[in-house]
């Protein structure tokens, strides 16, 4: 059971999550399922459509991310999509199903003009009737609050990994710097879509501590993609050991469990997962995907796979 540091929140230490993690499979997925139909609708994923607004050329060193200037991946870098062809993609995505678009920019952080060019966005997207999300780098209250204005729902930023192994990955931004971000978004009233990356080489007690980070935030994130590293070639972690499915299936079913409330995406690299495995994360408590045949640079599963594959499963767009 979680640590009680506060009456009346629940903490998680990292110990209580490597446990979790470490239980036998059959009671850890019991455990995560359980929570999971307390609060969800099993059958029922929320379905996100991502569109890379501004690509390539970040002054940043993430060491997983292909956008990197420094990544040698021949990724051509472009300049902040014009708002009308944002607006043309985001009435498509609403078209093929999806409830909420995610707009992901390859910056450190926003400068001012192209702030109120990405406000623009928001409200237009707003406007069709759709969630919106951007992903845009570190801001300030200031820009937070512009982007609450402008009728933004969530803000995803990521910890990406244990505050102890975030060093062998990004030297250029700190983990503080990250939970700065988190909290000026949080303290502006919109929602946070944060959570992180595994098979970077990280062990298991560096995922304890990810989770363990997540779900001790002065209030959980409202979402929280899990993504397997998609390693690319000319990334410096484009050679990094994959995860094991099944422990791929673990860390979801304990992000399931230590944050109940929240929707637990299945993020990046599922277009390398099994069918199975992917079930396996559905069963264990995984309530939203990324839809559409390109996540910001790399490929999805296909949206006919998908089809089908909801359709073998019995789930259907929440
Ligand atoms: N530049 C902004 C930032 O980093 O905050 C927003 C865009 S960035 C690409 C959004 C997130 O995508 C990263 O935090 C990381 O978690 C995830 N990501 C990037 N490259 C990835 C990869 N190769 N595999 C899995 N996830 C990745
Ligand atoms: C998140 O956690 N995963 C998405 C989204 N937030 C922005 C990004 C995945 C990117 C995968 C590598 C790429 O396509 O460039
Ligand atoms: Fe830049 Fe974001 Fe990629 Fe890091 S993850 S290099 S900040 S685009």
């Amino acid at each position: 059971m979680p640590e009680s540091h506060i009456a009346t929140k629940p903490r998680w230490s990292r110990a209580d999550v490597a446990a979790l993690l470490a239980l036998p499979f059959p009671e850890l997925l019991f455990r995560a399922m359980s929570v999971h139909r307390e609060h969800f609708d099993p059958t029922k994923v929320q379905i996100s459509t991502l569109l890379s607004i501004k690509t390539g050329g970040c002054p940043e060193d993430c060491g997983y991310c292909p956008q990197a200037a420094g990544a040698e991946t021949g990724l051509k870098a472009n300049k902040l999509m014009e708002v009308e062809t944002v607006l043309a993609e985001a009435r498509a995505a609403k078209e093929k199903g999806a409830s909420r678009f995610c707009m992901g920019a390859a910056w450190r952080s926003p400068k001012d003009h192209d702030l109120d060019a990405v406000c623009s966005m928001v409200s237009g997207v707003k406007a069709l009737g759709m969630e919106t999300c951007v992903t845009l780098g570190m801001l300030t209250p200031a820009q937070s609050g512009k982007l609450k204005e402008a009728g933004l729902d969530y803000y995803n930023h990521n910890l990406d990994t244990s505050p102890e192994y975030y060093g062998q990955i990004i030297t250029t931004r700190t983990y503080q710097d990250r939970l700065d971000t988190l909290e000026a978004v949080r303290d502006a009233g919109i929602n946070i879509c944060c959570g992180g990356i595994v098979g970077m080489g990280e062990d298991e007690t560096d995922r304890a501590g990810l989770l363990a980070t997540l779900a001790s935030l002065p209030e959980p994130p409202e979402s929280v993609p899990i993504n397997a590293l998609v390693a690319v070639e000319g990334t410096p972690l484009a050679k990094a050991e994959k995860i094991d499915p099944i422990d791929f299936v673990r860390v979801v079913a304990a992000a399931r469990i230590t944050m109940p409330r929240s929707y637990v995406r299945l993020s990046a690299g599922r277009e390398a997962m099994t069918d199975e495995a992917q079930a396996l994360c559905f069963l264990a408590g995984a309530n939203s995907i990324f839809h559409g045949e390109k996540l910001l640079t790399t490929k999805n599963a296909t949206v006919p796979h998908d089809e089908a594959l909801f359709e073998k499963l019995g789930l259907s767009a929440a």
